[in-house]
């Protein structure tokens, strides 16, 4: 066992799958698109998708079969209106349990807490959840160009936060997102199956009674980034 705390000043998080539980409403907006357009989709292949970008999530599903961009655009588009009317009723019950504790929690220790989503609706997800005036920083899908496992969205978050990225820990429910958090050189903290976030320093099924002491000491034990 290591003899001394990870020197961590700040925590990013992944929104959809972390703090709430829109994963399930980009499935179910895949699902609609997927079954318009007659392509193969089903709940095992969005698995696939966590994390990745609207667009690299519509070439995963559209395979090697060939559309112009204009069709490309319009099915993305398509998708998003899905989306953007399931999340219009999004509340702050809709935190997962434990999300909200360790925000506070954070706060209350010092520690500056992120955002670093993929998502070009994650501000809008962000007000509706009331959230905002607990968050130091929001990088989203439009902030940087390359999109997870590319590092860019955390380094840009770190950058916000006015930290090192080995000062940093993430929160992903994501293969795509634990993977661009060890590209960024940070600690990486998976959420879910050890087959999807398997790579992280730590896995945790979720953060429901999770704690900030809970997870200094856990990262403690892991082999440092
Ligand atoms: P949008 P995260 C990601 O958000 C989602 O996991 C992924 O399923 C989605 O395709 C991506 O955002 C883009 O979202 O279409 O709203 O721009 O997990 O990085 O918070
Ligand atoms: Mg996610």
């Amino acid at each position: 066992m290591s003899n001394h705390l990870p020197q961590i000043q700040g925590v990013i998080f992944d929104l959809d799958g972390v703090l709430t539980d829109t994963a399930e409403f980009h499935y179910q907006a895949w699902q609609k698109l997927a079954d318009e357009a007659g392509l193969p989709f089903d709940r095992e292949a969005n698995e696939a998708l966590r994390g990745l970008s609207r667009r690299e999530s519509l070439m995963q599903i559209v395979g090697d079969r060939s559309f112009s961009e204009e069709t490309i655009q319009a099915m993305m588009d398509k998708k998003n209106g899905y989306y953007v009317d399931l999340i219009q009723n999004i509340t702050s019950a809709e935190l997962l349990p434990g999300a909200l504790a360790l925000l506070d929690e954070l706060r209350q220790a010092g520690v500056k807490v992120g955002i670093g989503s993929g998502s070009k609706n994650a501000r809008t997800i962000i007000d509706k959840l009331g959230i905002a005036d607990r968050l130091d920083a929001i990088a989203d899908g439009y902030s940087v160009k390359n999109s997870k496992p590319a590092p860019d969205v955390f380094l840009h978050a770190a950058s916000l936060l006015e930290l090192e990225p080995s000062q940093c820990a993430v929160v992903e429910d994501a293969g795509a997102g634990v993977a661009a958090a060890l590209a960024a050189g940070m600690w990486a903290i998976g959420l879910g199956p050890a087959e999807r976030v398997g790579a992280a320093h730590m896995v945790l099924p979720s953060l429901d009674g999770v704690t900030w002491t809970d997870l200094q000491a856990k990262l403690a034990q892991a082999k440092p980034c």
